[in-house]
């Protein structure tokens, strides 16, 4: 298997670099009004003063959120919807257990670190506990609150990277803490903090998945050769890199008009390797570090096959359709691990993006990667849906005005109406380059590209 550069995953895996300094450590008088952080309750200014951040304490803080970053993102791919979060506990300048959120339902990171401290019979008096999300403290959930446990540690800190959106926490644990005379430090690398949990931070709040939209082209923007050949664009190392990307996401979206003329399976296929991800999908014994996302497909006549691969045991599959009358076809792909659903065409006579991303999130499902042709991408673009672009160009020219483009449909008449990225990376993968970047709000509707036929 050809491994891939670890540093090249920034976007989909790794950490940016802190933009917290700017926000705490400045050279203005000690002013409290500045630590309190805009739209939060508590007051949690107390240890955000100059001394503390030109402390050594302030330092050694930093490093340990740094730790629990790295290790929250061990639960990437197996911890959605859930947040991923990592723990460390540190005692006299030491760190004496750690641990990580690994798939819903499981302990949460501080009680797996809280466990581990209690197996080594170490007291927690005076310890900081690092976390990089606000401790739970709801109820009616599949685990017991963190909060309660953290108390009765008698930890003298805990230091966090940001607070929990859940509506059912936010700010509610850290005045728990607070109360039961627990100093809190909030915002420690905050930005990177919630770039790892991007997903989870738009589902529970918005109730609909974080949306990634990924196309490979060549060099002059084509998709597939007039023909239709498409295989393959990108080089082995990108090709890869997207397989990570399903890996890492709860579905991936593709229009009917793929299913038909690539049949694709959209599993994720890296081999079954040993690791350190428990068997959640129950498959067999052995253990897996990746699994498959649920496969979604916009197929308005439902013209798929029962043949088809994206159906199957592997992985689920949904199906968004607007056939009547069809009773036979639906019993058959029911039943065969598959889940369709009716939904009414829009005024415009294509299917709802809006609509299905707020299914999607009704069944717990936090991030989509739409693998679209051309025509899913225009709609799903024009709708506003999607948050981020991932672009593979590969120096390779294939032409012909009949070649598709990632993104088809009408398109816009005036430049200036362009949908615009920011936040841009250029990474090279292999022999192609990734260009990526998130949509910028207020502009994401390219107009005119509503009017696409139904892929
Ligand atoms: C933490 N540490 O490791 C996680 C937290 O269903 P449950 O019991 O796992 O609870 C899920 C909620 O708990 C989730 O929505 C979020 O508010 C919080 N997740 N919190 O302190 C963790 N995974
Ligand atoms: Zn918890």
């Amino acid at each position: 298997m050809p491994t891939v550069n670890p540093e090249s995953q920034s976007r989909i895996g790794f950490l940016y670099e802190s933009g917290w300094e700017k926000r705490v450590f400045t050279d203005k008088p000690y002013n409290p009004k500045n630590y309190i952080f805009r739209g939060f309750f508590m007051p949690v200014y107390e240890t955000m003063n100059k001394n503390y951040a030109a402390s050594a304490q302030a330092q050694e803080d930093k490093k340990c959120i740094r730790r629990v970053l790295k290790l929250a993102s061990k639960g990437r791919g197996s911890v959605h919807p859930n947040p991923m979060v990592g723990c460390v506990i540190v005692k006299n300048g030491r760190a004496i257990a750690e641990g990580y959120h690994q798939y819903p339902g499981g302990p949460h990171a501080e009680i797996v670190a809280l466990r581990k401290a209690k197996d080594k019979n170490i007291s927690l008096k005076n310890a900081t506990m690092y976390v990089n999300l606000e401790p739970c403290c709801h109820h009616k959930k599949k685990t017991p609150p963190c909060v309660p446990e953290i108390i009765k540690s008698r930890v003298k800190r805990v230091v966090m990277a940001m607070r929990d959106p859940n509506p059912q926490v936010r700010g509610k644990g850290i005045k728990e803490l607070q109360a039961a005379g627990i100093e809190c430090i909030i915002g420690m690398h905050e930005q990177e903090a919630k770039e790892l949990n991007k997903f989870y931070v738009k589902w529970i709040t918005k109730g609909i998945p974080y949306v990634l939209m990924k196309w490979a082209m060549s060099l002059d923007g084509k998709i597939a050769a007039r023909t239709g050949d498409a295989k393959w664009i990108s080089c082995p190392e990108a090709r890869e890199y997207v397989h990570k990307m399903r890996a890492g996401v709860d579905a991936v979206l593709v229009g009917i008009g793929t299913v038909l003329k690539d049949n694709p399976k959209l599993t994720v296929r890296l081999g079954e390797i040993e690791g350190t991800v428990p068997d959640l999908w129950r498959t067999n014994r052995i253990f897996r570090q990746y699994k498959n996302p649920i496969r979604v497909i916009i197929d308005p006549g439902l013209k798929i096959s029962p043949e088809a691969k994206v159906i199957g045991p592997e992985a689920k599959t949904i199906i968004f359709h607007h056939r009547l009358n069809i009773k036979a076809k639906l019993e058959l792909l029911n039943n065969n691990n598959c889940k369709t659903v009716y939904l009414q065409k829009n005024k415009n006579g294509t299917m709802d993006f809006k609509q299905i991303m707020r299914f999607l999130g009704g069944q717990n499902i936090s991030s989509v990667l739409i693998e679209g042709g051309g025509n899913t991408n225009a709609r799903a673009l024009n709708s506003g849906v999607v948050d981020e672009v991932f672009a593979f160009i590969s120096p390779k020219i294939i032409g012909g005005e009949n070649a598709i483009t990632p993104v088809e449909g009408n398109g816009i008449s005036k430049i200036g109406q362009a949908t615009r990225l920011k936040d841009i990376k250029i990474e090279k993968i292999g022999c192609d380059f990734l260009l990526s970047g998130k949509l910028q709000r207020g502009n994401s509707k390219g107009a005119g590209i509503n009017q696409c036929s139904q892929e």
